[in-house]
């Protein structure tokens, strides 16, 4: 080892955890810990090793720090941001990029020099007083061709809680990989909460910055606690495994991974990428069926197929609108003892929690991210301060639930059979589609995906936007590069998934929802039924949909719900002067947003166009399916 690093480590870190530190034989982590030590100036640092003693550390410094609170229920407890900080920043969120590299206007950069400098000046000194983690995680199953090693800093104690809620332990994957020959690839994170208010909740959102320094596979987080924001290895790391996936030419993808049961056993697996708020969870906790993951799955080509894993081992969910009726796994989970944190929700005074549309009714007064706060509360602007807040989250593991997959970490992942592109659209797609081939699949479903924003991020809600594989506010590589990505991945391969699209949100027009939330069940189970090509369908200018006598059958089979012709039409007719609208807008986006789109993309939308034109020409602007069977 160096010797100003020995001597930083030795001066700076207990025996005990001096010794944590040096077991893991990689001169690179050393130099790493050493430099943020000295920077960040911590009063005491911790290493974790996974060990159970270590573990239960974190959990007990979250509750006397302040930053988590215990709760009625055995393992629970809540934790608040400052209400400014309750979503992703994205305007504060930057790649971090050398002078000469450009990555289109759709995705926010900064140049390294300056974005480097400033973090650093934020960082300095900023965890005196404090204790630093330092723990390791691995993104993907361990030991396995998915794995990343990670590393994550910090101050925060909620932040490497949810992480162990949320990641593969890490420190064995370490010592492993590191062995005779210096480990030096691993992803970076170095977080500081800042300072913290008398409620403990960081106070100096001015300060607040989320910088990715691509090319060094690091990332600093300052002056923040969401989640979003604050948790490295979710869509922190996600920049930096996009860049990485592009290098080695596999996928890192905002999805869901999900087994669904078909006919005689049969379990078919499915990706389906979702922006943020538009069903991602709630589809992989599906009834019935095997959960996988639900945010982010890392895609491989195997010898004729996808594969899939997940590259967390947990949820950060949204916990509006869970409910007893629609979510009986989640009720059960969220309703039972076991480790789960609740951030942003409400505390009743009798150490339960409440949340928007829990179906029961609100208790009167409570705890939540306003302080003590009551029916009818106002902020400074007048308006109702609800209960808990839109974007409040519980954190828990998937082992804790009974519809975890059994093989949740193999490391060969999942054989994919389907892939499925949701957005939040009232008025235009059908609620599922079949695409004619991949390229249609990955241009005109994932390359054209649009959605309104939600309360995920900071900023407006209900702005129609489009949103390339669920992926934007996440890529690291040029849009266009990235749609190419994903074109050549399942270009030629003997079994590539087939792709879907689905909507759980179109409306009629008098603004009334056309399904039921647990429709979806009934959209995944016709999906696996095509994969295995088991059931026909009716050819649309957009695409495939289902015959309306195999829904029938599988509402009646799956939902025991009655499924009306009169509701089949509605919800499939085909609604071509939105499509043509859509068209418009995603080639708007993709000639002034995206500097390098793929000519096959414009060839597709081109395609559809005239599909659409025909198809109007023939049968008017609202067809409704049984016109189209043939
Ligand atoms: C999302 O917003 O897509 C999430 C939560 O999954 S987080 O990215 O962590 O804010
Ligand atoms: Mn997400």
């Amino acid at each position: 080892m160096d010797e100003v690093v020995a001597f930083t480590l030795k001066n700076r870190l207990d025996e005990a955890n001096y010794k944590k530190l040096l077991n893991v034989n990689s001169p690179t982590l050393h130099k790493f810990v050493a430099k943020y030590v000295e920077h960040c100036n911590p009063d005491t640092v911790f290493v974790n090793d996974d060990s159970e003693e270590s573990v239960e550390y974190v959990r007990k410094t979250a509750i006397e720090a302040g930053e988590e609170g215990g709760l009625a229920m055995d393992g629970h407890t809540y934790h608040f941001d400052n209400s400014g900080d309750q979503g992703r920043d994205k305007k504060n969120t930057r790649i971090l990029v050398p002078k000469g590299v450009d990555l289109g206007p759709a995705i926010d950069t900064r140049d390294r020099d300056e974005g480097c400098e400033e973090a650093h000046q934020i960082l300095k000194d900023i965890m005196k007083g404090r204790t630093l983690f330092i723990s390791f995680f691995c993104l993907g199953p361990a030991n396995s061709p998915f794995t990343i090693p990670c590393v994550q800093l910090t101050d925060s104690s909620y932040v490497i809680h949810n992480e162990f809620l949320l990641y593969r332990p890490g420190y064995q994957e370490f010592i492993r990989r590191a062995g005779g020959n210096a480990l030096s690839e691993f992803f970076r994170f170095v977080h500081s909460q800042g300072e913290v208010d008398e409620r403990k909740v960081s106070k100096n959102l001015d300060k607040r910055r989320i910088y990715i320094d691509l090319y060094h596979d690091t990332v600093y987080s300052t002056n923040t606690q969401y989640g979003g924001n604050s948790i490295g290895l979710k869509k922190l790391a996600m920049r930096l495994a996009i860049l990485k996936a592009s290098t080695e030419d596999w996928l890192t993808e905002h999805m869901l991974v999900l087994g669904i049961r078909g006919p005689r056993e049969r379990m078919t697996y499915f990706t389906g990428a979702y922006p943020s708020m538009c069903g991602k969870t709630s589809t992989a906790m599906l009834e019935g069926e095997s959960i996988v993951g639900d945010d982010i799955a890392y895609l491989r080509r195997g010898e004729s197929e996808v594969r899939a894993a997940n590259a967390e081992r947990g949820m950060f969910g949204i916990i509006q609108g869970v409910n007893a009726k629609d979510d009986p796994l989640l009720w059960k989970a969220l309703n039972s003892s076991g480790e789960i944190i609740f951030s942003n929700v409400m505390v009743t005074d009798a150490g339960g929690v409440h949340w928007i549309d829990k179906g029961v009714e609100s208790p009167q007064k409570g705890l939540n991210y306003s302080g003590e706060w009551h029916i009818g509360k106002k902020d400074t602007a007048g308006k109702d301060i609800p209960p808990s807040h839109p974007n409040a989250r519980f954190t828990l593991s998937l082992n804790s639930l009974g519809n975890a997959d059994p093989r949740l970490d193999d490391p060969e992942g999942f054989e994919i059979g389907g892939m499925v592109y949701g957005g939040r659209d009232s008025d235009t797609c059908v609620p599922v589609e079949e695409a004619f081939d991949w390229i249609h699949g990955v241009i005109a479903k994932g390359a054209c995906l649009e959605s309104e924003t939600t309360a995920a991020t900071l900023g407006k809600e209900g702005i129609r936007e489009i949103n390339p594989m669920a992926n934007l506010d996440f890529l690291s590589v040029p849009v266009g590069r990235y749609i190419q990505m994903n074109i050549d991945f399942g270009t030629g391969l003997k079994k590539a998934p087939l792709i879907f699209s689905v909507n759980y949100f179109l409306k009629d027009k008098e603004g009334r929802w056309l399904n039921e939330r647990n429709d979806k069940k009934v959209w995944y189970e016709w999906m696996e039924l095509r994969v295995h090509d088991d059931v026909n369908a009716i050819e649309t200018p957009t695409g495939f949909i289902p015959l309306y006598d195999d829904l029938e059958i599988l509402f009646r089979e799956s939902l025991h719900k009655d499924y009306s012709e009169a509701e089949y039409n509605k919800q499939f007719t085909i609604r071509i002067p939105e499509n043509l609208a859509k068209i418009e807008r995603v080639k708007k986006f993709y000639e002034t947003q995206v500097a390098d789109t793929p000519a096959i993309l414009f060839e597709v939308l081109e395609a559809q166009k005239k599909r659409l034109m025909d198809a109007k020409g023939k049968f008017g602007d609202y067809i409704p399916p049984f016109v189209l069977l043939k």
